[in-house]
């Protein structure tokens, strides 16, 4: 069985206490000892959600519901924003990474530097201490050093790889795929681009790269995720809205968690895209992956 390295409550909390200020402390400290919600505490309350970037859409209506209602109190808007946070999660689907009883695909996109290679890697290294055999496609044969960073994570982390130095990408997970299934692999990563000469190019490549994968393998994909910088706020969004176009996603990891202000885009992809975010990264080294479970994020962003 496949197990993530304990996720300890500490490291979470702190990887996202910057995130806990900006959007739930910031907010209760302003409306809680409010005795109404005014029109002033509620545009107050919206702007700070925005700031805190949940998303103007998202923001306007959790403020709204808030409107014309005796129910909730000011006081009781920590609670509010709780269980608001908690349905927008669950309701975008099954936050558990998919996995198969035989091979096992999971195909990696994402713009550049977002932690593509890196969240591979980390990826590697915990499916092969649960004892699994694991193959690396390097399908970014665009960048000179893409193959390089990733023979050095593939080195560390026991795993293999299958590269073409400035190969077709296309090619390049053709032939891992024959390979993982020949030689029995239990998981193929595919390591993709995240700057062509221009975005066109980008999502045409990796619509090709996708295209194989249906072809040799429909019912072996796990994974068509999205790699997000937790950095880049609301601009995330846009990026998914492009590449769900290209490929079908079907889930989110967000990069970069640790130290990050802006947090609330795991919410945001949540609730405007429907796609569960299904694994984070909170720092360089690789243990630093960790599952993504909903409950745990919920609680350390409101303890
Ligand atoms: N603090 C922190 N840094 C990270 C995390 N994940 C990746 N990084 C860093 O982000 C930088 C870019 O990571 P890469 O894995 O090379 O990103 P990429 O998406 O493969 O980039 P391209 O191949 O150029 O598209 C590296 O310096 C990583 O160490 C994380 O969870 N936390
Ligand atoms: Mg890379």
């Amino acid at each position: 069985m496949f197990n993530f390295f304990s996720n300890t409550f500490e490291n979470l909390k702190n990887a996202v206490s910057n995130t806990a200020k900006n959007l739930v402390g910031n907010v209760v400290d302003s409306v809680q000892e409010e005795e109404e919600f005014s029109e002033f505490v509620l545009e107050d309350m919206e702007d700070l959600l925005i700031g805190a970037d949940l998303g103007v859409n998202y923001a306007a209506e959790l403020v709204d519901k808030l409107r014309n209602q005796t129910k909730v109190k000011p006081s009781e808007v920590k609670q509010y924003l709780k269980n608001s946070f908690i349905k927008t999660l669950e309701d975008a689907g099954d936050t558990k990474l998919k996995m198969n009883d035989g091979l096992s695909i999971y195909f990696i996109t994402g713009v550049n530097g977002v932690g593509k290679t890196t969240l591979i890697g980390k990826l590697a290294y915990q499916f092969k201490q649960s004892g699994k055999r694991v193959l690396i496609a390097a399908a970014d044969t665009f960048r000179a050093a893409a193959e390089e960073q990733l023979n050095i994570w593939s080195d560390r982390a026991g795993a293999d790889i299958v590269r073409k130095d400035k190969g077709d990408p296309a090619a390049v997970v053709y032939e891992s795929i024959e390979k993982a299934k020949n030689e029995n692999y239990d998981i193929l990563l595919i390591d993709t681009a995240g700057r062509l000469q221009n975005k066109f190019n980008l999502m045409e490549e990796l619509s090709k790269i996708k295209a194989v994968i249906d072809k040799k393998a429909p019912d072996l994909l796990c994974e068509c995720m999205l790699v997000l910088d937790a950095n880049t706020g609301q601009n995330g969004l846009q990026q998914a809205k492009v590449f769900m176009e290209a490929v079908n996603l079907t889930s989110v990891a967000l990069t970069k968690l640790d130290g990050s202000a802006k947090g609330a885009i795991v919410l945001a992809v949540a609730k405007e895209l429907k796609l569960p975010v299904k694994l984070i990264g909170i720092g360089e080294k690789m243990e630093d992956l960790k599952e993504f479970i909903p409950n745990d994020f919920i609680n350390a962003l409101f303890e």
